[in-house]
């Protein structure tokens, strides 16, 4: 029994979505990648680019949660005596304040940290399962494939920052995996519009190769 399908328009094609089997997975929604004055803006990056996600978000995970369907939410973060940091993560840009380092809102991607933490806008509710993951992609190294089997679940809305980064890893072992991934195009962000743009192409090429790509409307719409 797959159970209720709702057609979504997408690219490549129409996903058919079946609610009780899908999950709204919610990437490093994380207040060191988005807010002013954060680790993100430090760099120098446009965090308005990321910033344009919240609001899509916002409707989309409150329609979601009305549902009464699955939210997940991930941050990339370490432990703070930073042992599950990669000593190649640690020196990667040369740059003088680093992973681990005091930042503007606490140690640098470390879990405690207020910087770390989800936004207040997106924080998840009880029983919303947080992962904890200290790569790119949500896969790795943590127990979300288990959460999500023990939970039958097959379908993942993928949403967050930043697309060709964090995003597109998950998307990429979810596939792997065997997971169908929906990306709701408004509702991801890159500090790079030329990445946002490619990559969001990149997931619905060759007949969806890693996915499909829609908006949030047409979710929200799907599942109201
Ligand atoms: N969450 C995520 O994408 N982490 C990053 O480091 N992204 C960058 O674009 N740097």
């Amino acid at each position: 029994m797959r159970g209720k399908v709702s057609f979504i328009q997408a690219e490549p094609y129409a996903f058919e979505l079946v609610p009780a089997r899908s999950a709204l997975l919610i990437i490093d929604m994380q207040r060191d990648f988005l807010e002013p004055g954060g680790f993100g803006e430090m760099l120098g990056n446009d965090v308005s680019q990321l910033r344009r996600t919240i609001e899509p978000n916002r409707r989309l995970l409150a329609a979601w949660r009305a549902a009464g369907l699955m939210v997940m939410h991930t941050r990339e973060g370490h432990r703070p005596d930073l042992s599950d940091l990669p000593p190649s993560k640690k020196v990667r840009g040369r740059g003088a304040t680093t992973i681990g380092d005091s930042g503007p809102m606490g140690r640098i991607l470390v879990r405690g940290e207020a910087g770390h933490d989800i936004i207040p806008e997106l924080y998840p509710a009880p029983g919303e399962p947080v992962i904890d993951k200290p790569g790119k992609g949500a896969f790795y190294a943590t127990d979300i494939h288990s959460i999500l089997q023990h939970r039958a679940i097959s379908q993942l809305v993928v949403t967050g920052v930043t697309t060709e980064v964090c995003v597109h890893t998950t998307v990429r072992e979810a596939n792997d995996r065997g997971y169908d991934c929906l990306i709701p195009e408004d509702c991801v962000g890159s500090y790079f519009p030329e990445f946002q743009e490619m990559g969001l192409r990149m997931i619905k090429a060759q007949g969806g190769i890693f996915g499909w790509v829609t908006c949030s409307a047409e979710i929200i719409t799907a599942i109201g």
